[in-house]
């Protein structure tokens, strides 16, 4: 799901993590970039200009600059700015009125109706413990009502028995009338749908509205149709005043470009993502984890947030003049320390970081010691300045003076001592490398953690 998209979105971001400060030019080329990535991805061409006219005045706000990197910044900037196009929050049924609960399920053919039109009443059940009755309306497609009728009876959902040669304005009303004897909480009424949008289904649909007075029409849309599939959410809603939308076959989409553009260009909220054939396979569409999915980035704005939060921009400068300089001091590891405190410590950091998934299992094997972090700070304030500035000259009954001022022992002093040179060995890799100090930590070598223990 959103593969495609999501491949292109990180070379871009790749462009901005090589870079340490940014201008318009820059921000420019970088933006570009993403354009482009949406556009491949089927997004429409005036969501995509619309979210860089959006995201750049931002990229190119200063103060933001002071605190993070450019790449982290622009990640959490274009995340913001996708949670809003997506619709910003999730958007629940509206099953607020007198039961029956009238839902009017409409579309093209072959879009997914019927099924959804299950899987909605199932979710219904499960998540309010409401019942529904399913209709089918459509009484052109051979056999439709039958499938409906026999998706029910193996779910167990209450299906309104089939009367042939009855019309849809008929059977809505024979429905209505059923369902409120029996005391059904929801009516879904699954309707007919043509190969295209034709006069005639329109005229019936309107019609329906009108009967039936539903509190949601539902548009069911096939996402693998990309930019159709929000094309045909603006006809039907010319007719019919569409409430939700719900994209099916979103297992098969690598791209996404109808989740991105559906909410901006038809205004309507989608609710439910359809994401295989399966009765269960829906998905509630919450804008926030989706925009973190086509990032595909791990909880990647959240580092951003505590980052910000705790990291102190001269600092990170200072260790960055050391870095170039090829010197990586205790007193900068000091300060390193500090800063992986504020962020959660050392696993608060790694388990945030895009890509470190291929680490996660070394990370949970090395069994990280939190206290760690205290105790090494305590030897290197143990140390005295030329110490830290120049470890080469801990020798033997330095060492033992470290450990005992510390607290700790020699074992732990030498752990840190060769944790340094490690880390002093992996920074200079980084800086030749130009990647920054946080991307950079995914590529901590494994002997590392090993070390850590
Ligand atoms: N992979 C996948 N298939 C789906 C999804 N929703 C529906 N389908 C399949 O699409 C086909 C057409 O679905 P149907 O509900 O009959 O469409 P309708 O003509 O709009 O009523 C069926 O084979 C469904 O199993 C989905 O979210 N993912
Ligand atoms: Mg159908």
């Amino acid at each position: 799901m959103f593969e495609s998209l999501t491949d292109k979105i990180e070379s871009a971001f790749s462009f901005f993590n090589r870079i340490t400060r940014l201008d318009e030019k820059q921000a420019d080329e970088g933006l570009r970039k993403i354009r482009q990535a949406l556009l491949e991805s089927d997004v429409s061409l005036s969501v995509a200009k619309d979210f860089i006219n959006k995201v750049k005045p931002k990229i190119i706000g200063q103060e933001v600059l002071k605190s993070v990197t450019p790449g982290q910044m622009i990640v959490k900037i274009v995340f913001d700015e996708l949670v809003t196009i997506l619709g910003d929050e999730k958007k629940e049924i509206n099953l607020n009125a007198v039961p029956p609960v009238k839902i009017l399920v409409v579309g093209l053919q072959g879009s997914g109706k019927t099924t959804t039109t299950a899987k909605l009443a199932k979710y219904l059940e499960k998540q309010y413990s409401k019942k529904s009755i399913l209709v089918s309306l459509d009484i052109y497609r051979p056999a439709a009502q039958k499938q409906l009728e026999v998706l029910g009876q193996n779910n167990s959902i209450k299906t309104l028995p089939i009367i042939e040669g009855q019309f849809p304005l008929e059977i809505s009303r024979r429905a209505i009338n059923a369902a409120s004897l029996s005391g059904e909480d929801i009516i879904i009424f699954d309707t007919a749908g043509r190969t295209q949008i034709d006069q005639q289904m329109m005229l019936e649909l309107k019609q329906l509205e009108n009967n039936i007075q539903p509190t949601e029409i539902i548009l069911v849309a096939d996402s693998l149709t990309g930019q159709d599939a929000v094309n045909i959410a603006s006809e039907f809603k010319k007719t019919v005043s569409l409430t939700s939308i719900i994209l099916t076959r979103i297992d098969g989409d690598g791209k996404g470009g109808a989740a991105l553009s559906m909410k901006a260009v038809t205004g309507c909220p989608i609710k439910f993502l359809g994401t295989g054939e399966a009765i269960n396979e829906i998905e509630v569409f919450h804008p926030d984890r989706i925009a973190n999915r086509i990032l595909g980035m791990g909880d990647v704005v959240s580092l951003v947030e505590k980052v910000s939060e705790g990291l102190e921009q001269e600092k990170i400068e200072e260790i960055e003049e050391n870095l170039k300089k090829g010197s990586f001091t205790f007193t900068d590891y000091l300060k390193q320390i500090r800063q992986m405190k504020k962020a959660g410590g050392m696993s608060g950091v790694l388990s945030m970081l895009p890509g470190v998934s291929k680490i996660k299992k070394q990370l949970d094997d090395s069994n990280i010691d939190e206290t760690l972090l205290l105790k090494q700070e305590a030897i290197i304030l143990s140390m005295t300045k030329k110490e830290r500035d120049n470890p080469k000259v801990i020798d033997g009954s330095r060492k033992k003076r470290i450990a005992n001022g510390s607290g700790t022992d020699i074992s732990m002093v030498n752990k840190l001592l060769k944790q340094h040179k490690m880390m002093t060995n992996m920074m200079k890799r980084m800086s030749k490398s130009g990647r920054g100090a946080l991307e950079g930590m995914e590529g901590i070598p494994p002997e590392l953690f090993n070390n850590l223990k």
